[in-house]
């Protein structure tokens, strides 16, 4: 069964760890280099048109935001990392925060991991996919933006995607648009699954 969204409201942005929210709800975290659409694709799953704000501009979400689902379930849209315009203390802030998160968040049950569909993965991207296989957290490597890419060439960059992430390991991913809402479904089914066990 796919998770059925029926509300959807913004709860906080967090800059610290200490102002993470109490409430004890299980987290499904959305993750991946910056302008690659995370804010786009959980609009979509909300079926809202702008509640997390977007950009053309990389590097638009610089904070942990937290959106409550069902009043029962927390997507958690974080900061782009690979963002170069960004003076290195703030990168080392962000990346501190990211995965503090990351490894301290006793209620993120899954990871929704973006790439972008036209592009192979960047050795960041390879990097972050091993520490979340490592990991004990459930996650989903989703390639996003598919609408930009015709049948014949999404196919082929599937199967090159598929390949260089064979380095890391076998995983599976799930092409997605935020603009045509394509893998919506299967994306709302993974989550269910995550959040019901
Ligand atoms: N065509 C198309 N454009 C998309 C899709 N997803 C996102 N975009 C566009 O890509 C740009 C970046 O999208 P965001 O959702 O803001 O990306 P983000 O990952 O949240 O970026 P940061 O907050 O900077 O980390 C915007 O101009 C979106 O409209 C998609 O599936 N298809
Ligand atoms: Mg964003």
């Amino acid at each position: 069964m796919a998770l059925e969204v029926r509300q959807s409201d913004f709860v906080t942005s967090v800059g610290w760890l200490e102002q993470l929210p109490h409430e004890d709800f299980p987290e499904v975290a959305f993750a991946g280099r910056s302008n690659v659409g995370k804010s786009s694709l959980i609009n979509r799953l909300m079926g809202r048109k702008s509640l997390a704000q977007t950009s053309n501009t990389p590097g638009k979400t610089r904070t942990l935001n937290f959106y409550l689902i069902n009043r029962n379930l927390h997507f958690v849209d974080l900061p782009g990392y690979g963002f170069a315009k960004r003076s290195k203390s703030e990168r080392n802030q962000w990346a501190a925060l990211i995965n503090g998160y990351l490894e301290t968040s006793q209620k993120l049950r899954g990871i929704v991991h973006l790439i972008d569909a036209r592009h192979d993965p960047t050795p960041e991207d390879l990097d972050m996919i091993d520490f979340l296989t490592h990991g004990d957290r459930r996650f989903l490597l989703v390639a996003t933006k598919i609408d930009k890419l015709s049948k014949n060439k999404l196919r082929k960059r599937l199967s090159d995607t598929d390949r260089i992430v064979s380095q890391v390991g076998d995983i599976p991913i799930l092409p997605f648009s935020a603009t045509t809402g394509a893998g919506r479904h299967e994306l709302l089914a993974w989550i269910e699954d995550v959040v019901s066990r």
